[in-house]
């Protein structure tokens, strides 16, 4: 008897143009266009499995080995329902002899090599491996921008997750949401020299969810319209710029000033909501001071490092290769006692680095 069975991975993007508000709370529309950076395939990501059988009574996931309910009209039978309806209309509808794979239960098991929903964009992820997996099961014909439509319903940051190096999701205009995908600004191999650096404050999970604390952001947050209408669509415009001209002077730049309006979008939220605590603030102090040397004339004038904070208090560190060591040195200088701080590209050694 025939198995039909599919494993992908997909990896964690964390994002330097932040997406947080939605227009449409069910199809996952933003208020805003985002752009991140996809983090490479061998350390922070999920791995999932399907498994598509006539015997299987219903549909059925295991996160990192627990089973999790399936709740009906939710984001994951959304996610599942989708790519059944495009394994029939574009493979089964198309080829009679094709399994009818889209009639069969399916059982998913997906595991994180990191921990889940510490702000370290587990769902993005998670569902972004989810849609791969089923896709490839389904042997659909689509391309990863096609399949970004359906790991958005997942999660809106999971979109992103389907593409590699640099990756914007647009905002869309249309009420469908037809138009509201992610698209490659550019591949991985053209900037390799971009790392990011994973500081783990905490591995806790997060206080506010992302989906209630932008929700509530929406409802009250006026510096949110601001943002919305007159700050982001100039910064996808000037990130895209310099990603493509290699600037990592106005990367950083770009990147930090959008993380620190996301967290004040946050703090203008009623009631407000905190993400970062004081160490992820005092790492901002260091890199901010490490960039103000770097920009004096006779360094060179321009910045380093760049921070980014997501909906949590772990911080992520963009810079070139060439300055990662100085920057784990000084990281872990002011803050000895820390043991997490993660080395995905083996630059340190063992000592003090998890
Ligand atoms: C981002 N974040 O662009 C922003 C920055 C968190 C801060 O995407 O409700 O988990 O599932 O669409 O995707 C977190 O939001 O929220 C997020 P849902 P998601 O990466």
């Amino acid at each position: 008897m025939a198995v039909y069975i599919a494993t992908t991975s997909a990896p964690v993007n964390i994002a330097c143009i932040k997406y947080w508000g939605k227009r449409d709370t069910k199809l996952i529309l933003p208020t805003n266009s985002s752009l991140s950076v996809t983090l490479d395939q061998d350390h922070l990501r999920s791995t999932t499995t399907s498994r598509a059988d006539p015997t299987f009574e219903k549909d059925r996931l295991w996160l990192n080995g627990i089973e999790e309910e399936i709740k009906s009209g939710g984001r994951m039978a959304t996610c599942i329902a989708e790519l059944k309806r495009l394994r029939k209309e574009l493979v089964e509808d198309k080829d009679a002899s094709a399994p009818a794979l889209s009639t069969f239960a399916v059982h998913i098991a997906s595991y994180n090599n990191f921990p889940t929903a510490a702000g370290l964009a587990s769902s993005a992820s998670g569902f972004a491996a989810l849609t791969a997996s089923l896709a490839a099961l389904y042997k659909l014909p689509s391309t990863p921008t096609d399949l970004s439509l359906i790991a958005r319903q997942g999660s809106g940051s999971a979109c992103r997750s389907l593409l590699g190096g640099f990756v914007a999701w647009n905002v869309g205009t249309l009420e469908s949401g037809a138009d509201s995908l992610a698209v490659q600004v550019a591949p991985e191999t053209h900037w390799p020299d971009i790392h990011a650096l994973i500081c783990v404050v905490s591995d806790t999970k997060k206080g506010t969810s992302s989906t209630s604390g932008m929700q509530r952001t929406v409802d009250t947050s006026p510096l949110l319209q601001h943002r919305i209408k007159h700050v982001v669509p100039q910064r996808m415009e000037d990130i895209s710029a310099a990603i493509l001209a290699r600037d990592f002077d106005r990367f950083a730049e770009i990147t930090m000033a959008d993380s620190n309006q996301f967290h004040a979008v946050a703090l203008d939220t009623s009631p407000p909501i905190f993400y970062m605590n004081d160490v992820s603030r005092s790492i901002i102090a260091v890199i901010e001071e490490y960039n103000r040397v770097a920009q004096l004339p006779e360094n060179g004038g321009k910045r380093k490092a760049a921070y980014t904070y997501d909906a949590g208090p772990n911080a992520v560190i963009y810079a070139p290769s060439a300055n990662i060591k100085e920057i784990i040195s000084l990281i872990v200088r002011y803050f000895p006692q820390q043991e997490t701080f993660k080395d995905p590209f083996g630059l340190f050694g063992t000592a003090g680095v998890g």
